[in-house]
């Protein structure tokens, strides 16, 4: 090869990477990855199913994450007066009855479930092994690896666990669960949609 080319080569090569690292981005079809949810019957007959869920794309990081919200009609805690009392402070505080879940979903760069991050600014989204009634339930933070999570196709299926409904790969109690694997999917960032609720009242 003469010396002249070979600059010629190098830039070639640097586009050809480039446009691959595109097609390959864009050719992630995100409902590929949607989660499939089991919740507990029992929620969903007092009111608290799923009613929207949220994705955004995070192209900041090497790999390719979805963040995933989920939004429930409200959340019930066991005790009838610790409910009232707390749905009057999540009107206060948040401006909304809605029980708002966030979650990360991680692409590793062969289109393959990497990993899920239960964890939000700080804040975990994970069981671990608490059951539906218990009284004071723990944030976990975790990251599940994709290998541990039963796929349909490539969608990873995830059980909401607890009454403040935080997420598992395994369910935890003996309770009837029911599968949700249809829902109204919607665009936008968790933080949208804490705005969102903060203009509506
Ligand atoms: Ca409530």
């Amino acid at each position: 090869m003469r010396k002249k080319f070979v600059p010629i080569y190098i830039i070639l090569s640097l586009l050809t990477i480039v446009a691959f690292c595109e097609i390959k981005k864009e050719s992630i079809n995100v409902e590929n990855f949607l989660p499939i949810f089991y919740l507990p019957i029992v929620d969903i007959q007092n009111g608290n199913g799923i009613t929207s869920v949220y994705y955004d794309i995070n192209e900041d990081t090497s790999t390719y994450s979805i963040e995933i919200t989920v939004v429930f009609a409200d959340e019930d805690h066991p005790s009838k007066i610790f409910d009232f009392v707390y749905d009057l402070f999540r009107k206060q505080k948040y401006k909304r009855k809605e029980d708002v879940e966030t979650f990360y979903i991680y692409i590793d760069k062969n289109f393959q479930l990497e990993k899920i991050d239960f964890n939000y600014n700080g804040t975990g989204t994970y069981s671990g092994e608490q059951k539906f009634f218990i009284k004071r339930p723990k944030h976990f933070s975790k990251i599940i690896s994709g290998r541990d999570f039963k796929l349909e196709g490539k969608r990873p299926i995830i059980y909401i666990n607890t009454w403040n409904h935080m997420f598992s790969e395994k369910p935890t109690s003996k309770l009837e669960y029911k599968r949700i694997d249809k829902y109204t999917l919607k665009f936008g960032s968790r933080k949208q949609v804490e705005n969102t609720f903060r203009k509506k009242r």
